[in-house]
């Protein structure tokens, strides 16, 4: 029975996370993108009313990091062991919390987009930041191991370093050259290569 993958149309956030963690993991998936039409119609049906949704058969799962995990657990890309796991866990939800707590700075004037975001970063993004880094042992959480909360903590540290939120420059992160190498191993990895080329 093949798995699909519901998400939006783009290349990026949690959608990203869970597709590269199906290529990853070898697992054939139908990679369904939606749009904001079609997602208003499928709403109501989906667990927790939000996108990604995985599928198998006549069930569904809801929430990045569960189905990170179901497909780490499944395919042996999340430690065995438990608190090692509990830790991978951890990272992920951390992730979470930065995508809840990054400012949105919609409807502000120009001046003060730019002092909430500059404030983020130097604050609770500083010590989000250090935090990560302290938790991997190089070059991935795990030494070098890839799991999928290194895919997960990837794609959110690609999208920083591609300027995509206004006012954090990408270099920002240069303070932490963990941070980077992790991005760089993930990105390195043959099978998240192949996932790319794939995708061009
Ligand atoms: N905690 C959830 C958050 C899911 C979420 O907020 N998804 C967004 C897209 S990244 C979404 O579905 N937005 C549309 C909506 O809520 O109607 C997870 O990790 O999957």
């Amino acid at each position: 029975m093949t798995p699909t993958l519901t998400y939006f149309d783009f290349d990026g956030s949690r959608g990203l996370e869970c597709r590269l963690a199906l290529h990853v993991a070898g697992v054939p998936f139908q990679d369904v993108r939606i749009g904001r039409a079609e997602w208003m119609a499928l709403k109501p049906s989906v667990p927790y009313g939000a996108l990604p949704v995985l599928t198998i058969g006549d069930k569904k799962l809801a929430q990045s990091n569960a189905i990170l995990s179901y497909v780490g657990r499944s395919h042996g890309l999340h430690p065995d062991n438990p608190w090692t796991a509990a830790e991978h866990d951890a990272l992920m939800q951390s992730v979470e919390d930065l995508r809840h707590k990054m400012p949105s700075t919609k409807d502000l004037p120009a001046e003060q987009q730019q002092a909430i975001r500059e404030d983020f970063a130097q604050g609770w993004l500083s010590q989000w930041a250090s935090s990560c880094s302290a938790r991997i042992q190089g070059p991935f959480l795990q030494g070098d191991t890839l799991n999928v909360a290194d895919l997960k903590l990837a794609v959110i540290l690609r999208a920083i370093a591609a300027n995509s939120y206004d006012h954090i420059p990408g270099s920002f992160l240069h303070a932490w050259p963990k941070l980077g190498a992790l991005q760089a191993a993930v990105e390195a990895d043959p099978r998240v290569k192949a996932y790319w080329a794939t995708r061009d």
